[in-house]
């Protein structure tokens, strides 16, 4: 393209290239420019809130650049891409991660002081980006991060939610949800209005017979929905590239309403259908670990989905290349089932639009996606009734019919009259309705599925997915372990802490290659720098007390130990059985002398977390928590012995506060349920040491940084189903001191006894299914270790930074390459400047 342009063209653009800041007074000028000129304000009115969409103003500049330069290099490469499919991207703060990545936040941090403000102010003024639920949102945001640190040509795929996940306010000790409306001020994000998607739903399914006389489908009627492209920039860190994550978001395709019947004075009907189109890409599913089975969510699936692959395949048709290319110059990564309708989507495009015969067709969908199993809760499996999927998209329903159908015909060959194993692994549950199986469908139409840590990989191939190990063979499924992106959560997150470490491994070269962290192994008995680590994690204690104090006027010690769980509330991740070890903890205290109280280890139990607003029980937790800390918070006996915070809101700028801040992290889950668990990382990476039972990564975190430096309990997963069946058909005994805790429950202390009957009924007369009073025992004697190895403060030091010396492994930068190699078969591509 370049070599078409006219000499004298050519060197008028480039004498005409912006010029980027690269200092302090560069900065300071774009700062007051874009106040003056962009915001339209002079410099005596620019408040904090100006300031930010300044300095954001001027950082974008920077990245546009960049931007673009890597999507030409992209093109012009043409190599193969990847394209992550994901219904969440949970970005958090954009600001501060852009200063780093480009290597300017001295720059940023020196002009805004120039011009009155302090940097911290500035960032906090940002609203988070809060496009999903928890760990499977925040999974994407941090492979995005590493996708553009390590220069792979790599594109996020999602829906530009109008609300993300709700506010939460604490009102009376419970839960109260207020919408989030983000997009005021949005200067992260571009839209594209030259970039536009027809969505087709509903209508109905016609046969035409062609030229060559052979048949083909076509899908006529129902009504068009506009998904009209939102980009937003993701700088990688210490590198130009930066990729793209593009957000669809809906509109009525007529343009703003109709105007024949706005004109005929129908004007209520004609605004509905507008705002009709646009509840698509309204609002998030609050939901984490849960599907619902909601039409308009099948909705939001197909339209992220056909509007995505519509783009992908425009993008691979512009090569030029033949069909038989196509998986070899684009890789799909499904997140989940969410997006599994692509899978059909494809198929569709290639068979009816493009005219491939079926199993070519066919050949070319399974070579080109994966899929990325999150989960294995019932409840959170996705399936949908057969008749909404006829109902909203006629065709697909076909379609998926006909992938069933050959499907079944290679496993009845490989297994004559099983007629049980047909039944099992049928995409199509008969049932009573009928249901689609997403996850069914996922496996069939990959090539590769992963789970997310080894325990839970290994559980999928012996239980949810076990028929399909027997029909594909066992190499089809792989682990991929989590990671976590160093830059943003501890870098970042805890500044001084990465500075320290970067003074003993030889510069910041761990930020892109975490295992040069182990090089700090050889200084964790050094009791000066042991001195300098504990000092951080002092002030950043001090730091999350004040904020505490702000937020609930509660005055906590930050010497005390800081015991945190902030994470989903979700039974499943046993919130309940750390509020019950509190109360008995607050018991034993209440029990002793004032003597022997004065010889305790003062604690601070820190909570955060939203609850689904249709979880009852979760929301009751909730309610426990708070209502214990208002109890214990006030009683003078016990003073700074134990102090209960809940903190409202919790999200990810929170998180970045609260991890630096932690000395422990409660990670609890019944064994066998979280499937991985990403905060447990970021904890450790943080200078904290953890409390957690042999689930999800807990496990490979303690092979990496030894047994000797986590504090597991609990049952293990593979008695789980055992202690189940027990309670339910054997005799199930209490543990005493839960007894205990149930009795002071029940008589008051804590408020209204029956506000809390639920919680107590469920482990003692609903089957415990999580399996609290299985584990209360250990979870309680194993905090008496904590407590223990707390008081020998060396110790307790040396095994935190020997833990961190050890956490190379849980980089998102070495997940993604293992996705790169084992999966997606693509190469960074290599940035000459
Ligand atoms: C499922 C359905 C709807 C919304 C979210 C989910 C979901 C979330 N399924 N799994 N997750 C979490 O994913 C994280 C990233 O892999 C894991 O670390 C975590 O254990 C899962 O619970």
């Amino acid at each position: 393209v370049e070599a078409s342009i006219p000499e004298p063209q050519r060197a008028a653009w480039s004498r005409n290239q912006i010029q980027s800041f690269t200092d302090k007074d560069g900065f300071e000028k774009e700062v007051v420019r874009h106040v003056e000129t962009t915001l339209a304000r002079s410099m005596f009115n620019c408040d904090e809130s100006a300031a930010y969409s300044a300095t954001s103003l001027a950082f974008r500049d920077r990245l546009i650049k960049d931007w673009n330069k890597t999507q030409q290099r992209q093109t012009y490469r043409d190599t193969k891409r990847v394209y992550y499919l994901s219904l969440e991207f949970l970005m958090g703060r954009a600001l501060d991660n852009a200063m780093l990545n480009v290597g300017l936040k001295d720059a940023a941090k020196g002009g805004l002081a120039d011009l009155g403000f302090r940097i911290e102010d500035i960032i906090g003024q940002e609203h988070d980006a809060a496009l999903g639920n928890g760990g499977l949102g925040r999974l994407a945001a941090c492979f995005l991060d590493s996708l553009a640190s390590l220069n792979y040509p790599a594109w996020g795929y999602g829906l530009r939610y109008r609300y993300g996940i709700f506010k939460q306010e604490i009102i009376d000790g419970y839960q109260v949800e207020v919408p989030d409306y983000w997009l005021d001020f949005n200067p992260w994000e571009f839209p594209r209005h030259d970039v536009t998607v027809d969505i087709q739903f509903f209508g109905h399914v016609s046969k035409t017979t062609k030229d060559d006389g052979k048949t083909a489908a076509i899908w006529e009627g129902g009504e068009i929905v506009q998904a009209v492209a939102y980009d937003v920039p993701i700088p990688g860190y210490d590198t130009p590239t930066t990729n793209n994550l593009r957000l669809w978001s809906s509109k009525a395709s007529g343009g703003e309403f109709d105007f024949q019947k706005f004109n005929n004075g129908d004007y209520e009907s004609s605004v509905a259908e507008q705002q009709r189109a646009e509840t698509i890409s309204a609002v998030l599913y609050p939901n984490d670990n849960l599907e619902r089975g909601k039409e308009l969510r099948l909705k939001q699936q197909y339209f992220w989905v056909a509007a995505s692959l519509y783009d992908i395949v425009r993008r691979f048709k512009k090569s030029k290349r033949g069909w038989n290319e196509f998986a070899d110059q684009v890789a799909i990564q499904l997140n989940d089932t969410h997006p599994t309708l692509a899978i059909v989507e494809l198929q569709r495009i290639l068979l009816d639009i493009e005219g491939l015969e079926w199993d070519v067709a066919w050949d070319i969908v399974t070579k080109t996606f994966g899929y990325t199993n999150h989960t294995v809760l019932p409840e959170a499996l996705e399936k949908w009734p057969v008749g909404l999927v006829q109902y909203l998209l006629p065709r697909h329903l076909q379609i998926i019919y006909d992938i069933n159908l050959y499907f079944l015909q290679t496993v009845e060959k490989a297994f004559p009259k099983d007629r049980d194993m047909l039944t099992r692994v049928s995409i199509i549950e008969e049932s009573q309705p009928k249901m689609v199986r997403m996850a069914h469908l996922a496996i069939v139409g990959s090539h590769k599925v992963n789970g997310v840590a080894e325990l839970h990989s290994d559980l999928i191939k012996t239980t949810i997915f076990k028929d399909f190990v027997e029909v594909y063979g066992p190499d089809k499924f792989t682990n991929v372990t989590n990671g976590i992106t160093p830059r943003r959560w501890l870098h970042q997150a805890n500044p001084r802490l990465s500075e320290l470490i970067a003074s003993k491994c030889g510069g910041n070269g761990f930020l892109k290659d975490l295992t040069q962290l182990n090089r700090l192994e050889a200084h964790a008995k050094d009791a000066a720098f042991r001195r300098e680590w504990a000092e951080i994690k002092y002030a950043n204690k001090v730091r999350l007390a004040k904020h505490i104090k702000n937020v609930t006027g509660v005055t906590v010690n930050p010497a005390a130990l800081f015991d945190v769980q902030v994470k989903r509330i979700h039974e499943y991740k046993r919130q309940q059985l750390n509020i019950f070890g509190v109360i008995h903890r607050y018991l034993t205290l209440k029990g002793m002398s004032v003597e022997e109280r004065k010889k305790q280890l003062p604690r601070v139990s820190v909570f955060g977390g939203k609850a689904a607003p249709g979880y009852w029980m979760a929301k009751q937790i909730i309610h426990l928590i708070n209502a214990v800390g208002s109890v214990i918070n006030k009683d003078e006996e016990i003073g700074d012995l134990l102090k209960v915070i809940f903190l409202e809101d919790y999200n990810v700028s929170k998180a970045e506060m609260i991890c630096p801040a932690s000395d422990l992290s409660e990670h609890i889950s019944t064994a066998g349920t979280e499937a991985s668990g990403t905060s447990n990382m970021k904890f450790v990476l943080n200078g904290g040491l953890i409390i957690g039972t042999c689930d999800g990564a807990n496990i490979e975190i303690t092979r990496e940084i030894g047994e000797s430096n986590i504090f597991l309990f609990g049952n293990l997963a593979e008695d789980v189903e055992d202690l189940r069946h027990a309670h339910n058909y054997g005799s199930h005994s209490i543990d005493s001191d839960l007894e205990k805790v149930f009795g002071t429950i029940e008589s008051g202390t804590f408020g209204t006894p029956h506000d809390f009957s639920a919680m107590i009924a469920a482990v003692r007369h609903h089957g415990d299914y999580y399996l609290v009073s299985d584990d209360f025992h250990s979870y309680m004697e194993t905090h008496r270790l904590v407590d223990e190895s707390y008081r020998n403060q060396d110790e307790w030091v040396s095994k935190c930074i020997t833990s961190v010396a050890r956490m190379g492994f849980f980089s998102s930068d070495r997940c993604i390459n293992e996705y790169a190699d084992g999966i997606w078969n693509v190469e960074p591509l290599v940035v000459q400047e």
